[in-house]
């Protein structure tokens, strides 16, 4: 049987607030119809897909903040992506901003099959930026104040013909995300991001935007022998220039394909899910190399201390 799966990172250009969800949800299902023309077996699209990257702006109405959210899964105005994934036979994985039923407050992703079924779910664990209000900033960022940290661990399915796993933007500089997924063999890691070029705390690092972005991924996809679809929203929205780039990632680190624009646009490449397994088998081998017993501090310790003097 193939092992060849064909994937799109769907790329998303700016959403503005006075978008509806409709309207977001329209350009989406023409990315899927275009991607069934080019034979795509799984479609990517980015973090917060369904609105424009509202932790940028400090609110204090929760009914204003609850707006963003989603309380259920499919919805009226979300069926139509299930509806499609269905009839074209292809997969989907979509971030939103996830209300529960308890009123617990989320930055979600989902992992939809090829019948439009949902398989997996993920809650961003490591979320960026500040809890209150830092008017310093030209604008702020604020998912520590408006999700909690994800409470699913990473998870890895099988599914699509193999071991597809979630991560969410800032998890993507953390070679934690990856480890974790590349202990359950993961063979694909997907992941939607929303990404500032401008850096407020450190504007030094402005201009390595790309540069972090790509080298956080292959460095994950590398060092855990598995694919990375990075997908971007991206552009100038409401006034803030967010990174595109999205990307294809191959088991060996290299980029097979990449953005070209900071609009909609697909990224398409064909994907061999056997391709990481010459590493899994030599460099890394897990089972045959890796040392646990060594690693103690990682799950001991969260910030760096300093030797003693
Ligand atoms: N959405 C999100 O997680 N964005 C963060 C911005 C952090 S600024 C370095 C990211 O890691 O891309």
């Amino acid at each position: 049987m193939s092992r060849i799966l064909t994937v799109a990172a769907a790329q998303l250009g700016p959403v503005a607030r006075s978008h509806p969800r409709s309207q977001v949800v329209g350009r989406m299902l023409s990315m899927m119809e275009q991607a069934r023309g080019n034979g795509v077996g799984l479609i990517v699209f980015p973090e917060l897909a369904l609105t424009t990257f509202f932790p940028r702006w400090y609110m204090e109405d929760q009914a204003a903040i609850d707006a963003f959210f989603e309380r259920e899964m499919p919805s009226n105005e979300t069926r139509p992506l299930f509806e499609a994934a269905a009839r074209f036979g292809m997969g989907f994985y979509l971030g939103y901003a996830e209300l529960t039923p308890e009123g617990r407050h989320f930055n979600t992703s989902i992992l939809v099959d090829r019948s439009g079924r949902i398989v997996g779910k993920y809650r961003k664990i490591h979320l960026p930026g500040h809890a209150e209000h830092e008017p310093w900033r030209a604008f702020q960022h604020l998912e520590k104040r408006y999700f909690e940290v994800g409470n699913l661990g990473w998870g890895v399915w099988r599914t699509l013909g193999g071991n597809f796993g979630m991560a969410i933007c800032n998890d993507r500089r953390w070679p934690e995300t990856y480890r974790v997924m590349g202990l359950q063999d993961v063979e694909m890691v997907l992941l939607g991001y929303n990404t500032p070029w401008h850096n407020p705390p450190a504007p030094d690092h402005d201009r390595l935007s790309e540069f972090h972005n790509q080298l956080s991924m292959q460095g994950g996809a590398y060092a855990n022998a598995t694919w990375v679809v990075g997908t971007a929203k991206c552009g100038e929205e409401e006034g803030c220039k967010l990174l595109g780039n999205s990307s294809i990632i191959a088991p060996t680190g290299e980029v097979v394909a990449r953005a070209l624009t900071e609009d909609d646009e697909l990224v398409i490449a064909r994907c061999d899910l056997d391709l990481g397994l010459s590493y899994k088998k030599s460099t890394f081998n897990f089972a045959r190399h890796r040392q646990p017993d060594q690693y103690q501090m990682i799950v001991e310790r969260t910030g760096a201390e300093p030797p003693a003097a």
